[in-house]
This record gives C-alpha cells, sequence and structure tokens, in this order.
C-alpha cells in the first residue's frame, strides 16, 4: 500500500470532473486501498480520487473511530434527498480550515462496490454530509464555493502563501 500525495486548494486539478469507473480490476482494489490508508493517515472520514489527482468517480469514507468500517462507493448518484442540515466542514484538499455548508438531511445514494455490484444506502447526519461534501469532489467542487467570495478569497490567500512558506522552508 501507499500514501498518495493530496492536492490543495486552489490547485487547479481540483476542479476536474471525474469520469465513471468501467473497468473493476486490481488496479481499481489498489487505488481504494491506497486512498484507504491516505484517508486514514491525514487522517480524514472521507477521500475522493480528484483529491489525489485520480479522475475517476471513487470515494471512500470511514465514520468510525476504530477505521474499521470502510464505504467504497464508485459511480455514487444522489437518488432522493430531503430536508436540511448545517455542519461545519472540513476538508484535507483545505487543512485548517472548518466552516458552516447547508446541505440535504437525508440522501438515497445508488452506487457499485468495488466487485462493480450496484447498491442502495440511506444516509442522514454526518454520513449524509460526508458523501455530498466527496461527491462534490468528483463534480470539481470544493467546499470553499458554498462561501461568500470574500470569504472564499481569504482562504485562497492564506492557502497560497502557506504553499509559498513550505517551499521557500524546503531549500
Ligand atoms: O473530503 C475531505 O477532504 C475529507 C473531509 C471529509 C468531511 C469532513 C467533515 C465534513 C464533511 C466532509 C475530512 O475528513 S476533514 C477532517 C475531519 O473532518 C476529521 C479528521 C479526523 C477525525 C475526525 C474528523
Ligand atoms: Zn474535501
Amino acid at each position: 500500500m501507499a500514501l498518495l500525495p493530496i492536492l490543495h486548494y486552489p490547485d487547479p486539478r481540483l476542479h476536474t470532473v471525474a469520469k465513471p469507473v468501467q473497468v473493476f480490476d486490481a488496479a481499481l482494489k489498489q487505488l481504494v486501498a491506497d486512498m484507504a490508508e491516505t484517508m486514514y493517515d491525514a487522517p480524514g472520514i472521507g477521500l475522493a480520487a480528484t483529491q489525489v489527482d485520480k479522475h475517476i468517480q471513487l470515494i471512500v469514507i470511514d465514520l468510525s473511530k476504530e477505521k474499521n468500517d470502510l464505504l467504497v462507493l464508485i459511480n455514487p448518484k444522489i437518488t432522493a434527498q430531503a430536508g436540511e442540515q448545517d455542519y461545519e466542514e472540513g476538508c484535507l484538499s483545505v487543512p485548517g480550515v472548518y466552516e458552516l455548508v447547508t446541505r440535504a438531511e437525508w440522501i438515497t445514494v445508488e452506487a457499485q462496490d468495488v466487485e462493480g455490484q450496484p447498491f442502495k444506502i440511506q444516509a442522514d447526519g454526518l454520513l449524509s454530509v460526508c458523501i455530498q461534501h466527496e461527491m462534490d469532489h468528483l463534480r470539481g467542487k470544493v467546499f470553499v464555493e458554498y462561501l461568500s467570495p470574500l470569504k472564499r478569497n481569504r482562504i485562497r490567500t492564506r492557502m497560497v502563501k502557506h504553499a509559498r512558506e513550505i517551499e521557500r522552508n524546503s531549500y
């Protein structure tokens, strides 16, 4: 297994729209394993393939404390949604930033597993928030795009400055 580098906002590659997965092979299983390891190491509770510069419709999520309940969603589609909830979200591509986002409370998702088998889940609360956040990544959308232009530009400036400092200190 391997740790994969995570793209940081405002990297333009985060705005790439992911393509559907068509081949369910050993390489896909390896990518799922590497993404899970990367998410656990970060640490995070979700990761979309877009964030590791792989532009296919693949998400891993694990909300368990023990890191032993991995949910893999391939080619996910929200087929029903209801209600509204606010949650203070974080993002491994925007480290150190937590902001309130309003999303659907309940969702029904149809997806495929790593073998290509279709399944359906219903989610509410944090799982629902996390699935919607990760599905946004697959569409090329980062959660800061829900914020006002003023807040978003401040975050962008801070992230660019931080990246420059890291680069300068690495010489
Ligand atoms: O997509 C990502 O960048 C992962 C993100 C998922 C997420 C968290 C909260 C709301 C919506 C989506 C994260 O995992 S941020 C880190 C985080 O929330 C966390 C880290 C360690 C323990 C518990 C939570
Ligand atoms: Zn994110």
